[in-house]
C-alpha cells in the first residue's frame, strides 16, 4: 500500500468475506426448508410477485453452496480468512415461520457449516435475517407490518442462539435494516406493493424490527454473555450537491432517515428529530407497553455495508442515480462501476469517522466490493483464472481508507468483502454481476458447471491478510 512501512490494522483484525444464504445456498426446498420471499421474487425486481411474474429461479440453485461448502470454506481458509459472514435462512429452521418446533435437518446443516469453519479457525459472523422471510409470514401475516412477527422472530432467534452457543459469537440482526423504507418486500417480507403502503405502515414495520432487534440482542446476551451483537445498515455518506444552504438542509433531513436506525440501536431510544419528522409528515405508529424499555437493549457494535456515497439536491428536477437501494444525485467528481454505482473510497473513511464520533462503539465493515463483469481466461500455467486488476484497485483503495480511519482514531473490528465467492446479485438477480475472489462457472441463464476458479484478486487478498493490510 502507499501507506509505507507500518500497518494501522490492529492485532486480531477480522479479515474475511461475506455472503447471504439466499444468494449462495440454493437447495431451496431441500431437507425440509420452507419457501421464503426470495423464492417468489420476480426476476431482477425487488417487488412482490404479481399475476404472471416469473420467479427468480437462479437463486433456487445459486452457487450450490449448500452442498459445496466444504470446498468453498477450504478456499476461504487458503486465503487466510479470519472470519466468514453468512446468514441463516429462517425458513430452513422454521419452514413456515410459525411452526411450533424447528426443523432439525435445517439446524444440522448450519452445525456442519460452523464446524467446517471451526476446523480452520474461521470465526463465523452470522446475520439472522438477510433479505428473506418465510413466505408464510409474508402471505398470512403481512410481513413485519404485523406485530405478531416480533414473537415469531423471537422463537427463531432463541432456537439458533441456543443451538449454536459456543460456535457463533458474532451476530447481526437485520441486514441493511434501513432498506425497509425502499424495498419493503425484500427487506421486510411485506407483500403489499410499495406504492400502496403509507409511511405509517412502513415506520410501524420498522418499529417492529427495531423491537425485535433489541429483544434479540437481550436474548443473545442472556443465553451467552460472550455473544456480541451488531446492527447492520446501509452506510451511504450524503454530500450536499452544492454549497447552497437549501441543499445542505435537505442533506441533513435525508441523513435523519438513515441515522435514526443506528441511533435507536446504539442509544436505545427514538431521537427527538424523528418526532418532528413524523409530525411534519403525518406519520403515526403504535408503541406497545414495554417497547421503550426493550429498546434500551443496545448493540455491542455497529456494522454496515459500504459501496458508494451520494449527493443530495433540493432541486427536484435533478435525476436520481443508480445505486445500492438508497440513491441521490450523481456526483460529478466520481467514477462509477459498470452498474452505475459511484466509487468513492474516501467516503468510507468519512462514514467510519461519522459513526465513531456519533456513538463511540466499535465498527465492522461487513460489505464492500465491486460488482463487475469478469472474463474467465486460461493462464500461462494452463489454469483458468480472471485478471481482475479493477477489483484489486477498488479494494486496495478502500482498505487504504480504512487504514486512514483507524489512524484517525476509529475502532474497527474487521472487514468482510461482499460476495467473496461469486453469487447471485440481490438487486438484479444476475450471476454476471460478480464480486468474488473465487469465480463460479454459472451464467445468467443458469448454464455452467458450478466449478470454482481462483481469480488474481484471490492471491492479492491472501497477501493483504498475511501482512495484516500491508500490500501494494
Ligand atoms: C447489499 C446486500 C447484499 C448484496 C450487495 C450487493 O445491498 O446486503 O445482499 O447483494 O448489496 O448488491 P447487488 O447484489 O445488488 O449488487
Amino acid at each position: 500500500m502507499t501507506r509505507s512501512s507500518r500497518t494501522p490494522f490492529p492485532e486480531g483484525f477480522l479479515w474475511g468475506g461475506a455472503v447471504a444464504a439466499n444468494q449462495v445456498e440454493g437447495a431451496f426446498d431441500e431437507d425440509g426448508k420452507g419457501l421464503s420471499t426470495q423464492d417468489t421474487m420476480p426476476k431482477g425486481l425487488l417487488t412482490p410477485p404479481t399475476e404472471g411474474s416469473t420467479p427468480d429461479n437462479l437463486k433456487r440453485v445459486a452457487i450450490d453452496f449448500y452442498h459445496r461448502y466444504p470446498e468453498d470454506v477450504a478456499l476461504f481458509a487458503e486465503m487466510g480468512f479470519k472470519t466468514f459472514r453468512t446468514s441463516i435462512a429462517w425458513s430452513r429452521i422454521f419452514p413456515n415461520g410459525d411452526d411450533a418446533e424447528p426443523n432439525e435437518a435445517g439446524l444440522a446443516y448450519y452445525d456442519r457449516l460452523f464446524d467446517e469453519l471451526a476446523k480452520y479457525g474461521i470465526e463465523p459472523l452470522v446475520t439472522l435475517s438477510h433479505y428473506e422471510t418465510p413466505l408464510n409470514i409474508a402471505r398470512s401475516y403481512g410481513g413485519w407490518t404485523n406485530r405478531k412477527v416480533v414473537d415469531l422472530f423471537e422463537r427463531y432467534v432463541r432456537t439458533v442462539f441456543t443451538r449454536y452457543k459456543g460456535k457463533v459469537k458474532y451476530w447481526l440482526t437485520f441486514n441493511e435494516i434501513n432498506s425497509v423504507l425502499h424495498a419493503p418486500y425484500m427487506s421486510g417480507g411485506i407483500p403489499t406493493p410499495r406504492e400502496e403502503l403509507s409511511e405509517s405502515d412502513l415506520y410501524q414495520a420498522i418499529h417492529h424490527e427495531l423491537v425485535a432487534s433489541a429483544r434479540a440482542t437481550r436474548i443473545a446476551h442472556e443465553i451467552d454473555p460472550e455473544n456480541k451483537v451488531g446492527c447492520m445498515v446501509i452506510a451511504i455518506p450524503m454530500y450536499p450537491y452544492t454549497t447552497n444552504p437549501d441543499d445542505v438542509v435537505k442533506t441533513m433531513k435525508e441523513n435523519w432517515q438513515n441515522n435514526y436506525f443506528t441511533d435507536v440501536h446504539a442509544r436505545g431510544a427514538y431521537p427527538a428529530y424523528l418526532n418532528k419528522y413524523f409530525a411534519e409528515r403525518g406519520i403515526s405508529i403504535t408503541l406497545e407497553p414495554g417497547d421503550e424499555e426493550e429498546l434500551t437493549n443496545t448493540v455491542d457494535f455497529i456494522s454496515f455495508s459500504y459501496y458508494m456515497s451520494t449527493t443530495i439536491s433540493a432541486d427536484d428536477d435533478k435525476q436520481s442515480e443508480a445505486g445500492n437501494i438508497i440513491t441521490g444525485v450523481k456526483n460529478p467528481y466520481l467514477p462509477e462501476s459498470e452498474w452505475g454505482w459511484q466509487i468513492d473510497p474516501q467516503g468510507l473513511r468519512i462514514v467510519l469517522n461519522q459513526l465513531w464520533e456519533r456513538y463511540g462503539l466499535p465498527l465492522f465493515v461487513v460489505e464492500n466490493g465491486l460488482g463487475a463483469n469478469d472474463e474467465l481466461v486460461t493462464g500461462d500455467d494452463g489454469v483458468k483464472t480472471v485478471r481482475d486488476d479493477y477489483r484489486i484497485a477498488y479494494l486496495h483503495d478502500h482498505i487504504e481508507q480504512m487504514g486512514a480511519a483507524i489512524e484517525d482514531g476509529v475502532r474497527l473490528l474487521g472487514y468482510t468483502t461482499w460476495g467473496c465467492i461469486d453469487c447471485v446479485s440481490a438487486s438484479t438477480a444476475q450471476m454476471s454481476k460478480r464480486y468474488g475472489f473465487i469465480y463460479v462457472d454459472r451464467n445468467d441463464d443458469g448454464s455452467g458447471t458450478l466449478e470454482r476458479y481462483r481469480k488474481d484478486s484471490f492471491f492479492w487478498y491472501k497477501k493483504v491478510i498475511e501482512t495484516n493490510g500491508l500490500v501494494d
